[in-house]
């Protein structure tokens, strides 16, 4: 089923997020509390993500834009043109310009689910590239979603750089990755980023940078609960942590209490014990053999694999 005429952020009479409510209230219920990544990227949280992508410590961004602008003759012998790209998340200024410009599409398609964001990132790229198509989705791209007629003709090439992919845990990986592949239907090929296993140091330094910005990523979430669901959560009793777990072969972001605290958020009560985490994030990092696994546990044959010239971060070219 597609998503046609969904609305696809709900509110109640109070204009509550009830999505954001209920996932904040059962998740502080838990015994080890956690809130799902995606309530982090509000407005300023999506901002500080952007500052977060130009600090030094963080080096993803950079590692795929170098493989994004070094590979282009490859990407467009492998891929080829008359593509329809679609971009799972509203495109980045600096990263889909490189792919469109290697690989000749025939159309683009953004997916996002917040239409500010779609509609701001649709007109910069007609803007920079005049004669292509282009054709904003509004929708959850978690979802099968149903893709514009107009390029029903054409075969697509999903994009989903980022190592978005690494917040998710596997079963959720693959239920998107699966819905990608319906998405896109026969023929299609994927070109997927995802962020390496490495040193620990440097995995750990790029989640809990020098200059703090990554920690007000963090305490963003704690800011938005307190403004929008009426909470007193005292952020001056909360720290930011990145963990590495070798385990699951991911950085965790948690949110450690420094003393015991007590607080309330839309008129329930929690409790914390000094010691005691939120945990807000996971960042889940690969390599050939665990990145393939996924893909193919989702339907997807891998084609190619890139790597920066440092070894950090890989894009993967998968057909359907
Ligand atoms: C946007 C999910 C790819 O996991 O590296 C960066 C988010 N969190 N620093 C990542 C993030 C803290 C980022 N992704």
């Amino acid at each position: 089923t597609t998503q046609k005429g969904l609305k696809l952020v709900e509110r109640d009479e109070e204009g509550v997020n009830t999505a954001f409510r209920s996932d904040v209230l059962d998740g502080l219920s838990q015994p080890q509390k956690a809130i799902p990544a995606r309530w982090l990227y509000d407005d300023a949280g999506s901002q500080l993500f952007e500052d977060i992508t130009q600090l030094p410590e963080y080096y993803p961004t950079r590692a795929e834009t170098e493989i994004l602008r070094g590979r282009a003759k490859e990407f467009s012998a492998m891929i080829g043109p008359g593509r329809a790209v679609v971009e799972f998340g509203s495109g980045s200024s600096v990263k889909t310009p490189l792919l469109l410009s290697a690989i000749e599409p025939t159309a683009y398609v953004p997916l996002d689910i917040s239409g500010d964001f779609l509609r701001a990132a649709a007109s910069d790229l007609a803007a920079k590239f005049p004669g292509l198509p282009v054709y904003p989705v509004e929708a959850d791209f978690m979802r099968k979603v149903e893709l514009p007629g107009e390029i029903d003709d054409l075969p697509n090439l999903g994009f989903f750089p980022g190592s978005t992919i690494g917040n998710m845990v596997a079963r959720t990986a693959v239920d998107l990755l699966r819905n990608m592949r319906e998405t896109l239907g026969t023929g299609a090929q994927l070109l997927i980023g995802m962020d390496l296993i490495k040193d620990e140091n440097v995995l750990v330094a790029a989640y809990d940078d020098a200059a703090g910005v990554t920690a007000e990523f963090n305490y963003n979430l704690v800011r938005r609960i307190n403004r929008e669901l009426d909470g007193d959560i005292p952020l001056d009793a909360l720290t930011h942590e990145a963990r590495w777990k070798d385990d699951f072969a991911r950085i965790e972001m948690h949110l450690v209490a420094g003393r015991d605290i007590e607080f309330s958020v839309y008129d329930r009560s929690f409790r914390m014990k000094s010691g005691e985490t939120i945990h807000t994030e996971n960042s889940h990092k690969f390599n050939r053999r665990t990145s393939n696994m996924l893909l193919l546990a989702a339907g997807w044959e891998p084609q190619a694999r890139w790597l920066d010239s440092e070894n950090r971060f890989s894009l993967i070219l998968a057909v359907a």
